[in-house]
């Protein structure tokens, strides 16, 4: 058995601030409390103890735009515990017609190497009776409770409203919650060719093809959707003032939906496309693309007022090599970008030590908002007796430069190169075990384990104003007017 004491700092949780020591044993938080002792010691001096990050959106070694994502279950998973986060949720992504179980075998075949905890959501790439069969052994035997979808990339992984109401329907019947990428791709498709035809090819066209009216359309579609479904939804990726707006009006009419804004949106803007330097705009591709200074103070608004909930990565990393596919077509550049080290140290950075966030709300927002809404608090997202130890020592004095020669993931770049950031992780633990020793990385390949997650409780399903007003019955009427001559 293998004892660890956290020593002389202050907890933060979601809701509380503390000073108090925390024991760890067998990778589990057994005690809180001063003055404790009996193990191997970790000194927190000066430091916060909380609980380690969640990045419920994440695309490791992901199949797409005729390639796959470059950093892999071993290498962003080392990325995010080198930032302090401890937990990743994955999208497993059936071809269109392959059978979701067997995407799942093929997901888990890739995951063995996690060196943390581990999700995975399920995404509906296409539909008929066997996805619709499939979807309840996804919920009851895998313990997956959430279902992405596409309402972009038309032609590969788009969903039809048709699809989307049918499959939200069998969400709601499962006890699961749906996801939904929200950008209207038919549009999407049509403004792309028209750039391409004017001989705009460059990647600044990429975010001309996708301006935030194609995400405000989507996200309000969706929610309408969910809303007749009678399912809550998840909105990944919020990037703009016009989704952040749908996801507020339906918070305030009781609809249970949910935000995810993503670090790369709060704190870079559109201003990286027009860069004279193909490869730099190429390198800041994806989608939803970065937007101006008004969507981004929405953004924080959001998460200050609490109608946003998450801050995610979206981490689909690929190299300056195969961002060149792109090279005479913008739509040929594959979308994605990094950020899953640089997640916590960022959002420490811009918004709580600008006074935007309360330390309480970081851990809200990175952590523990993500296991709530996830089903799998207070397993996770917790300092508490009985949670996982999975814990970051957050010393808020530690600096650094952000810089891709001493990153962890394995792409040639950084978005956010230069950056200065305050706050770092002194220790990060994963089920109890160092993974970063007083600043140094020391991840075991294969140490991370699935976790599964149940189903919604009824309580969570969504309140539908919609249903209350359908009518159970057809009108019985007389004089029915004859039909034929
Ligand atoms: N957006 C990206 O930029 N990459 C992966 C998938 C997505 O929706
Ligand atoms: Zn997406
Ligand atoms: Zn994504
Ligand atoms: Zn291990």
């Amino acid at each position: 058995m293998t004892t660890t004491i956290i020593k002389n700092g202050t907890i933060v949780t979601a809701d509380l601030t503390y000073k108090a020591d925390v024991k760890v044993e067998n990778g589990i938080i057994t005690e809180i409390g001063p003055d404790l002792s009996g193990g191997d010691e970790l000194d927190a001096t000066d430091c916060y103890v909380m609980p380690g990050g969640i990045d419920p959106h994440v695309h490791l070694e992901m199949p797409f735009m005729g390639t796959y994502s470059t950093d892999d279950f071993e290498s962003g998973t080392r990325a995010g515990l080198a930032g302090g986060t401890t937990m990743v949720i994955d999208f497993c992504l059936p071809s269109p017609g392959q059978s979701l179980l067997e995407a799942i075998q093929m997901w888990d075949n890739k995951s063995t190497r996690a060196n943390c905890d581990y999700s995975f959501h399920m995404a509906i790439t296409w539909w008929g009776e066997q996805v619709f069969n499939e979807m309840e052994t996804v919920v009851k035997d895998k313990g997956i409770n959430t279902f992405k979808h596409f309402l972009a990339y038309k032609g590969a992984l788009m969903v039809n409203d048709d699809e989307l109401y049918a499959s939200f329907q069998r969400c709601a019947a499962l006890g699961a919650t749906p996801m939904v990428h929200a950008e209207n791709g038919d549009v999407i498709a049509e403004l792309s060719a028209k750039l391409l035809a004017e001989g705009n090819n460059g990647p600044e066209a990429h975010a001309y093809s996708r301006p935030s009216q194609v995400e405000g359309e989507a996200t309000n579609r969706a929610i309408m959707i969910a809303d007749m479904a009678g399912a809550p939804l998840y909105v990944v990726h919020t990037s703009c003032e016009e989704s952040h707006e749908a996801i507020r009006r339906a918070r305030q009419n009781g609809k249970r939906v949910w935000g995810e804004p993503l670090i790369q949106h709060l704190t870079l803007d559109e201003s990286e496309y027009f860069n004279e330097d193909w490869d730099h705009a190429a390198r800041r591709v994806m989608s939803p693309p970065f937007r101006n200074k008004q969507h981004q103070d929405s953004l924080w608004a959001g998460l200050q007022a609490g109608s946003l909930s998450v801050v995610a990565t979206d981490h689909c990393a690929f190299t300056t090599e195969q961002k060149r596919f792109g090279v005479g077509d913008f739509t040929k550049i594959p979308n994605g970008t990094g950020g899953l080290e640089d997640r916590m140290p960022m959002l420490w950075t811009y918004g709580v030590s600008t006074g935007r966030l309360t330390m309480n709300e970081f851990v809200a927002v990175t952590s523990t908002n993500v296991a709530k809404i996830m089903n799998m608090y207070p397993k996770k997202g917790a300092v508490l007796v009985g949670s996982d130890a999975d814990l970051v020592v957050w010393d808020p004095n530690k600096e650094k430069t952000i810089t891709a020669g001493s990153q962890q993931s394995a792409i040639d770049y950084n978005v956010f190169e230069g950056k200065k950031v305050k706050g770092l992780p002194r220790f990060t633990l994963t089920r109890g075990q160092l993974a970063v020793n007083d600043g140094a990385v020391q991840t075991e390949e294969g140490h991370g384990k699935f976790v599964k997650r149940a189903p919604n409780a009824p309580v969570n399903a969504a309140l539908s104003k919609w249903k209350e007003l359908s009518a159970p019955s057809p009108v019985k009427r007389s004089g029915i007017p004859a039909t034929g001559v």
